[in-house]
């Protein structure tokens, strides 16, 4: 097929990859229905998808992973930075050279007999001045409409690219899915990513955590602008006006619901509203006016199915009813629809568990086991979700009032504080700690230290990622700049039920969170920041779940746990030497004083 560009960097690498990998053919992605229709076809041909009910779920497919790659794999992933130190002291590095060596010994001739697809996409809305280019070279057509529903695909971008040479080179070959072979390996200095021996989502669709978090930081950071693993959502008031808010935290721990949340009752009855920009990923950037402007460089939702349902998040829920992609979901075979935990309390009877086993859902769920995958997602349109934020196309992106960090603590961390000011807040975001989930291969529930939900995405040494944060609030003023918060949803009491209800009510906080950006509400100072005075929470509607008293030891401060959590984020902070900004060494100093 003829190619639809006459870049030469862009030909002369596809030849490049070609004679390495030798497929029988090449495609290029030009993003036209008819295409995107030819592939669905052929992948259902071959069973790589299969298509549901057209009723029920039009232009829906289910797709089922090799059952030893349904997440991300932390260990597998590298960064090739020349120098080690450059990739720092959480990432897993390899010499580029080795590799380069490495990878192609593993990719050669592994397209006989297959096709090459070549997917043009943008990050960001095509020709916007923050978003970016990026070709994925791939052999899974899943992977081609993932992308298509993921990114803005096509010859378009080729048009905007004309013959500049400042696009990202994403290499993908599925090869045979061999675990001990598998490898995702960036290298920021060469804008490529290669990744082989997988067909699941962050390990493959290569324009989400390989390009818009581990190439893009590194790309921000040497450009003056931040890659952050943050959802955006706005936030309407009653008089109409909308403010915006990006929040980080780890995967698995609430992004997509938290953009998308329904306001409580009493909140819609005012006329609250909630608009939805983005779900997982920013790119930021000082605007004209000197505010912090965000935008959304996805155009789909790789959301977590597995306790999506219609109280929880409908608006995630409708998003997936038409022209989605469920992968590692179980089957309803009486309807050919999908099921998953969590989505109701009727898992069909007549099932196919993920794996592709016939089981009788109620007695399977009897035994204690799962029809869907914890980590199974949705791939859907973000034109389908009934929230989608008016500026979701906006190539300025939106400002942004206040940044909010967050995790998954059962004990420790309050509903929700304040940073006294910019560097504390980059000291909030630095010390965050999550127990693990399983959006990525390994221990589930273990605390860890995830600062800024970036531990698996920053694609630099993550101190010279805290010195850029700091670097960036230099140049803000400080009436301009966005206020740094961090909450916790997820505090549990001693029998293990979680404190506040989360979801929609986080709205609650977030009401709190703007008026403090506003000035309109006072806040007890302590020696972790500010935090509310439980009268200041709006829990009206919440009568028999969450009291003043309940709500008070949830914003408590225990200094001895404090203590404790001061000496760990020490023994972190410890291991990035003379890379750790001297910023954050005060911060925790005066953390220490504070709790003595
Ligand atoms: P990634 O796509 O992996 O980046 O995840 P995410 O951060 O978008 O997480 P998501 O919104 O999909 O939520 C993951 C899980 O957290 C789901 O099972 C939710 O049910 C649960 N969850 C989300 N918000 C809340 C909350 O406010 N409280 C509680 N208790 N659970 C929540
Ligand atoms: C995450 O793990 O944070 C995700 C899913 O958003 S993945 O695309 O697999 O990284
Ligand atoms: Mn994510």
């Amino acid at each position: 097929m003829a190619p639809l560009t006459q870049n030469q960097s862009v030909l002369s690498w596809i030849d490049e990859k070609a004679e390495l990998v030798k497929p029988d053919q090449i495609v290029w992605i030009d993003g036209s229905e008819k295409q995107i229709e030819a592939l669905r076809k052929e992948a259902c041909s071959t069973g790589e998808l299969i298509k549901l009910n057209d009723e029920l779920l039009p232009d829906c497919y289910y797709h089922r992973t090799a059952v030893n790659d349904v997440a991300r794999v932390e260990d597998r992933t590298l960064i090739c930075s020349r120098k080690e130190e450059d990739a720092g002291p959480t990432n897993h590095w390899m010499d580029p050279e080795k590799a380069y060596k490495m990878l192609y010994d593993i990719a050669r001739d592994s397209y006989k007999g297959r096709t090459m697809y070549v997917i043009p996409y943008s990050m960001g809305p095509v020709g916007s001045p923050l978003a970016k280019i990026g070709i994925e070279l791939t052999d899974s057509i899943y992977v081609v409409l993932n992308m298509c529903i993921m990114t803005r695909v096509g010859k378009k971008v080729l048009d905007v690219l004309g013959d500049s040479n400042d696009w990202v080179r994403g290499l993908h070959c599925k090869c045979d899915i061999d675990a001990e072979k598998r490898w995702i390996c960036q290298f920021p200095e060469d804008n490529t990513i290669i990744s082989v021996n997988s067909g699941y989502g962050g390990n493959v669709l290569l324009g989400k955590k390989c390009f818009a978090l581990r190439i893009a930081s590194y790309q921000g950071k040497n450009e003056g602008w931040q890659a952050e693993h943050m959802l955006i959502l706005g936030i309407e008031n009653p008089q109409g006006e909308v403010k915006y808010i990006c929040a980080a935290f780890p995967s698995a721990c609430g992004k997509t619901n938290l953009a998308m949340l329904i306001p409580p009752e009493g909140y819609r009855k005012k006329g609250y509203k909630v608009w939805c920009v983005g779900d997982d990923i920013s790119w930021i950037r000082k605007g004209e006016d000197g505010r912090l402007y965000a935008i959304n460089p996805e155009n789909g939702f790789f959301g977590v199915a597995p306790g999506t349902n219609e109280h929880s998040n409908p608006n995630a829920l409708a998003s997936t009813k038409k022209g989605t992609i469920f992968t590692n979901v179980a089957r309803n075979l009486d309807n050919n629809t999908v099921w998953w935990e969590g989505l109701d309390k009727n898992p069909p009877v007549n099932a196919e568990e993920w794996t592709g086993k016939k089981v009788n859902g109620p007695e399977w769920k009897a035994e204690g086991k799962n029809l869907a995958h914890p980590n199974s997602r949705f791939t859907a349109p973000a034109v389908n979700c009934p929230c989608i934020s008016p500026e979701f196309e906006n190539p300025k992106g939106v400002p942004i009032s206040a940044f909010v960090f967050g995790g998954r603590r059962a004990k420790l961390a309050p509903l929700v504080y304040q940073s006294r000011d910019w560097n504390h807040g980059v000291f909030v975001g630095s010390i965050m700690a999550s127990e693990t989930t399983a959006a990525a291969a390994g221990a589930v529930g273990v605390v860890r230290r995830d600062p800024m939900a970036m531990l698996p995405f920053c694609g630099y040494n993550m101190g010279d990622y805290w010195q850029h944060w700091i670097d960036i609030g230099k140049t803000l003023d400080p009436d301009k700049a966005p206020k740094i918060f961090n909450v916790n949803w997820f505090r549990k009491d001693d029998e293990g039920n979680f404190l506040w209800p989360g979801f929609g009510d986080n709205l609650r906080v977030l009401e709190w969170i703007l008026k403090r950006c506003d000035g309109e509400v006072d806040a007890k100072e302590t020696a972790i920041g500010y935090v509310p005075y439980a009268k200041d929470i709006n829990i009206e509607g919440l009568e028999g779940e969450v009291s003043l008293e309940s709500l008070e030891s949830i914003l408590d401060v225990d200094k001895s746990l404090w203590e404790t959590e001061a000496d760990g984020i020490a023994e972190f902070y410890g291991k990035f030497g003379d890379k750790l900004p001297k910023e954050l060494t005060e911060e925790l100093e005066t953390l220490k004083a504070n709790l003595k």
